[in-house]
């Protein structure tokens, strides 16, 4: 692969004052090829090509029962109740996120070295990868809300400095994703379009931002016009799928108002060479747990 990245120039402004535009990305989605890891050529392909890939199976029942109970012992910790990594629901105050749970649990750190993750990652990325943000994610019954459409790369570039779109994330479910308990939608083959985005960052946007995302998000028309260009997609399945999904995949979930819960592992990774550099949209970086600045690759 001969694309390179230039961390200086800024290939895909956002959080403009005046109307955005749609920018074409440059920048491939899948950076290694068949030789170098676990997907075969043709699931590479369908990869660059939709910009997401559902494995099912990713993890056995027992898997999931272990991490299920790790979820709960992260949740439950009250010595965790007023930490920064802990994210409560705007309304109910439920635990929503757990960031960084790399470093608080041996079992996650240990499965994103696995080289089921790993290996993908580093195929998809073709380069040595680090985390650049973990977080287990809940979401009640009946109580559970949603993300507004967005890009994760469009946050990231403009709070987070990530220079390009090398970036790939992968969501374990947990529970069974059903189409109605508030499951990720995603428009297949939105990767390739960068949606500029309108308005000024808030200072400390993070703080109410993963609660409920109101900056970094697309116009409805703007919405509207990729939705009948891409359609929309959902991630169901039984628990210990995975999907696995490009950093600039257009995305968001409606709330949950069914009793059967959800929750799963979200691990991103990110090239090594394509570090974190200022903010190219706000006026400072947000803090380690939510975007990593350590590249030390994973082994
Ligand atoms: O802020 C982040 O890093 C992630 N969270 C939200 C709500 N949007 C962008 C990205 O997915
Ligand atoms: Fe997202």
């Amino acid at each position: 692969m001969t694309a390179t990245i230039d961390p200086t120039t800024d290939l895909y402004p956002t959080r403009l004052s005046g109307p955005g535009a749609m920018i074409q990305r440059e920048h491939p989605t899948v950076w290694g090829s068949a030789e170098d890891g676990p997907f075969d050529a043709a699931a590479l392909r369908a990869h660059e090509d939709r910009g997401f890939t559902i494995l099912e199976d990713f993890i056995s029942g027992q898997e999931v029962e272990a991490y299920t109970a790790e979820l709960n012992r992260l949740a439950s910790d009250e010595s965790l109740k007023s930490d920064h990594r802990v994210v409560t629901e705007k309304v109910s105050g439920e635990v929503r996120s757990v960031f960084e749970v790399q470093k608080l649990s041996e079992k996650l750190d240990a499965l994103s070295r696995d080289p089921r993750l790993l290996d993908r990652a580093r195929q998809l990325l073709g380069s040595d990868v680090y985390l650049h943000q973990t977080r287990i994610n809940f979401m009640p019954g009946f109580k559970g809300t949603g993300f507004y459409w967005h890009s994760d790369f469009e946050t990231w570039h403009a709070e987070d400095g990530m220079p390009a779109p090398r970036a790939v994330s992968c969501s374990i479910a947990l529970t069974r994703n059903y189409p109605f308990n508030g499951g990720l939608m995603v428009m297949p083959g939105s990767h390739r379009t960068y949606v500029q985005c309108v308005g000024e960052t808030p200072e400390n946007n993070h703080a109410s931002s993963l609660k409920e995302q109101k900056i970094g998000v697309p116009s409805e028309d703007d919405i509207t016009q990729m939705a009948e260009e891409f359609g929309v997609d959902q991630f169901t399945g039984p628990a210990g799928s995975a999907l696995w999904f490009d950093s600039n995949i257009m995305h968001g979930s409606g709330n949950n108002i069914t009793p059967f819960p959800r929750s799963n592992i979200f691990m991103v990774f990110n090239s090594v060479e394509n570090a974190l550099t200022e903010p190219f949209g706000a006026s400072s970086a947000r803090p380690e747990h939510i975007a990593s600045r350590d590249t030390t690759p994973l082994r």
